[in-house]
């Protein structure tokens, strides 16, 4: 009777640890686009909120650039950061290579330029800029994003986030 008690208790136990662990798995906390497919991040305080994002592709993407700080920030989309001078200036890798995301208002696009290869946008001081793109299946692995305004001053404050694409 104690034994099966017991055995009762610690079932029970071992099943709300599981439905905990599948409660918080699904991302490690990574912010997914709503059921429109949009997803809002803050820039404050020389940082991303959220600082992770988890992207899925096939489907139409709205990423939506709120600047919450007075000075601009630009954001890139890519990986394997490029140094030039000892200095953090963009990415060797395009997230958005071969795509042609749509930016609003089209004029905040500042790469691809002959400075910088990657795609690029400008969110100045408290406005929004939105980016509006679907990734194709062959995008899928670990991303980043960065502001390297400054000559990579920004990105190494913390304007650096992390992008999940699967
Ligand atoms: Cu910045």
């Amino acid at each position: 009777m104690t034994t099966t008690t017991r055995n009762g208790a610690i079932i029970t136990v071992l099943a709300l640890a599981a439905i905990i662990l599948v409660l918080m798995g699904g991302g490690d906390g990574a912010a997914q686009p709503d059921d429109d497919g949009v997803l809002e991040v803050a820039l404050h305080d020389y940082g991303f909120e959220p600082d992770t994002l988890q992207l899925p592709t096939g489907e139409p993407l709205t990423l939506r650039f709120v600047n919450q700080d007075d000075p601009s920030h630009h954001v890139s989309f890519g990986r394997e950061v490029r140094e030039r001078d000892g200095r953090a200036v963009g990415f060797d890798q395009d997230l958005f290579a071969g795509l042609e995301p749509r930016v609003t208002p089209p004029a905040a696009q500042t790469g691809p330029s002959a400075d910088d290869p990657g795609f690029e946008i400008l969110v100045r001081g408290n406005e929004t800029v939105t980016v509006e793109v679907t990734l194709p299946p062959d995008r899928s692995g670990n991303w980043e994003i960065g502001c390297f305004t400054g000559r990579g001053c920004h990105y190494r404050a913390g304007l650096a986030g992390t992008v999940i694409v699967e």
